[in-house]
């Protein structure tokens, strides 16, 4: 029986309406910014394709995250595709660094200028991936009881897309509205003269905190470790900042690197340690202009501990002049890990927030967060009642989404089965064991370090390259080899290992979440594109491609 033979039969034994069924040559599961694109390119070779997104609209993590105060952390102007110079030139964004609304929007423009909308199934979960290797097809069920059976996968279920919901004792019982700043209603929440808590003081945390402070009768913030962060200098945008990107972009299409914070330059082992007045003075630079840039200060900024201590005083003497109450400008402070190691937060007005009187830090440190009642939050030694409760508590990033589904390769075997130990995943595209299915920005690629817009592009590119090099040659089954994808995860475990990036608990390395595998995921080294382009020219090596 075929993939598509085997999917109708299930169907028609589970299902009481008639079985839906769809045949296709690629399926792209997710529709935010790697998912369209791949709808797109996948569309270009002339392939039939069905995209799946479990939510309402295109977007992804931007369609989930409406909270108050979301925004990328990536100047607009590069947080953007670089792909098509018609929309480079027909989209204008309004600020420095934009707000959730307008990246939405953009991706919804993409969506509506290359009529990618007909090809997505929304509001639509994939629930189980079957791989049948006698058709060389993936069938992929959802929750809505369709299937769908296509020869190639193209998993595009982003990294921040599993939000992580802690088992904070007595949640359950709480009498106010709970929200997750990654799962944000649609709709206005008024906190307008409510007693409002913050639980979490990520990016979501940071961006969120000083508007809901903004209209609240009272903010609780609970905090179990602080952040370092750095201020956006948020801006409105002028024609010469757009004019001024330009070359910029057209320059990172044709070198295929680009200039991104939490990136490790190839120099970077052997700079030299700047003195401490030289490095003051560059952060202070970098400070007033706002954003990330404090992370490409010095090229050994990630990897040498005497210049990432210099820079992580220099935030700690920011958060002191900054925050008025001294204790809570010690608990503001991070002493215990590198700067960056953690995605660094880039915020407005996030420490000042502190001043205002109807504002309070709980440092967890301190008292413990014992649990949640009916009217509020109990820690060791306080009671804090409350309207309304935020978890800004993050994702179970990188694998989480994938972990959500049933996913089954050759011999049965299950991704989660395969990953018990943690993820592993040949250049981050494909997994040995699940032939045909691609992952955009999967773990053991540098995906969430940087740009994820530009990683998504770039992984999108390669997935379509090689399967335009397959037709012409009358393949249709690709496969990573296994030692090769355990060497290249010995790679990115060997280019972590000589950063800073292991010495934080991050979710970089699951760190967030009770019982996942501590592996760091992102690729953390240099030249990924190149590598990636080179192994393509050499007819895919690592690969068996047949
Ligand atoms: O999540 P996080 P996030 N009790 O995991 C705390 C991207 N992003 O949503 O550090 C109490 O960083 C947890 O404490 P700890 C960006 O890449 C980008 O904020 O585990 N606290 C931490 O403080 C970012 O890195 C933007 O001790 C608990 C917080 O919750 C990534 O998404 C905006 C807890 C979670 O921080 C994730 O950011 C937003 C518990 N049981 C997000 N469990 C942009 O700017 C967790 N915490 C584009």
């Amino acid at each position: 029986m075929t993939g598509l033979e085997q999917a109708s039969a299930a169907d028609r034994v589970n299902g009481a309406r008639p079985p839906a069924v769809a045949e296709c040559d690629a399926v792209v599961v997710g529709a935010g910014f790697g998912g369209i694109y791949a709808i797109y390119r996948l569309r270009q070779l002339g392939l039939r394709v069905i995209g799946i997104e479990a939510g309402a609209d295109v977007g992804g993590t931007w369609y989930w995250n409406r909270y108050p105060g979301a925004r990328c952390d990536i100047p607009s102007l590069f947080y953007s595709y670089t792909w098509s110079p018609e929309l480079r030139q027909e989209w204008r964004w309004s600020e420095k660094y934009a707000a959730q609304p307008e990246i939405l929007d953009y991706a919804r423009r993409v969506a509506d200028r290359f009529h990618l909308r007909a090809a997505i199934r929304f509001d639509t979960r994939v629930t189980t991936a079957d791989w049948d290797e006698a058709s060389r097809s993936w069938t992929l069920r959802t929750d809505r009881g369709d299937s769908i059976v296509a020869s190639y996968c193209v998993m595009a279920t982003g990294n921040l897309s599993v939000p992580n919901k802690p088992k904070l004792r007595g949640l359950e019982r709480f009498g106010g509205p709970v929200y997750h700043t990654g799962q944000w209603p649609h709709g206005e929440i008024d906190f307008s003269g409510q007693r409002v808590a913050v639980i979490g003081t990520g990016s979501s945390g940071v961006q969120t905190i000083p508007l809901i402070a903004k209209v609240a009768r009272r903010l609780t913030v609970f905090q179990r470790t602080p952040n370092y962060s750095v201020p956006s200098r948020n801006a409105p945008l002028s024609d010469a900042d757009v004019a001024a990107a330009e070359p910029v972009i057209a320059k990172y299409r044709e070198s295929l690197e680009t200039p991104e914070f939490g990136r490790v330059p190839a120099n970077a082992f052997d700079a030299p340690v700047p003195e401490r007045d030289v490095q003051w003075t560059r952060y202070e630079e970098l400070w007033e202009q706002g954003g990330g840039g404090i992370l490409t200060a010095f090229p050994n900024i990630l990897t040498n501990e005497a210049v990432n201590d210099v820079a992580c005083e220099f935030v700690r003497d920011k958060i002191r002049g900054i925050v008025k109450d001294e204790t809570t400008a010690e608990a503001l402070s991070p002493k215990d890990y590198p700067l960056g190691v953690k995605r660094i937060c880039i915020d407005s007005d996030y420490f000042a927030t502190y001043n205002l009187p109807h504002v309070e830090l709980v440092d967890l440190r301190e008292e413990p967060l014992e649990a949640v009642t009916e009217t509020g939050v109990a820690t060791a030694t306080r009671s804090f009642a409350l309207d309304a409760l935020v978890l800004a508590t993050g994702y179970d990033a990188m694998t989480g989404a994938l972990a959500a589904m049933e996913i089954r390769g050759r011999d049965g075997t299950s991704l989660k089965a395969a990953w018990a130990d943690g993820p592993s995943a040949y250049l981050g595209l494909m997994v040995s064991g699940f032939p045909n299915l691609f992952v955009v920005t999967g773990p053991g690629s540098p995906s969430v370090i940087g740009n994820v817009i530009h990683a998504c592009e770039n992984h999108v590119e390669w997935i379509t390259a090689c399967l335009e090099s397959m037709r012409a040659k009358g393949l249709t089954r690709i496969e990573p080899e296994h030692d090769a994808e355990r060497g290249w995860m010995a790679h990115v475990a060997d280019a972590a290992s000589r950063t800073l990036y292991p010495k934080a608990n991050s979710w970089y390395q699951g760190a967030n979440i009770t019982g996942k595998p501590r592996v760091f995921m992102p690729y953390v080294g240099q030249g990924y594109r190149h590598r990636i382009a080179q192994i393509a020219q050499r007819d895919y090596e690592g690969f068996i491609r047949r």
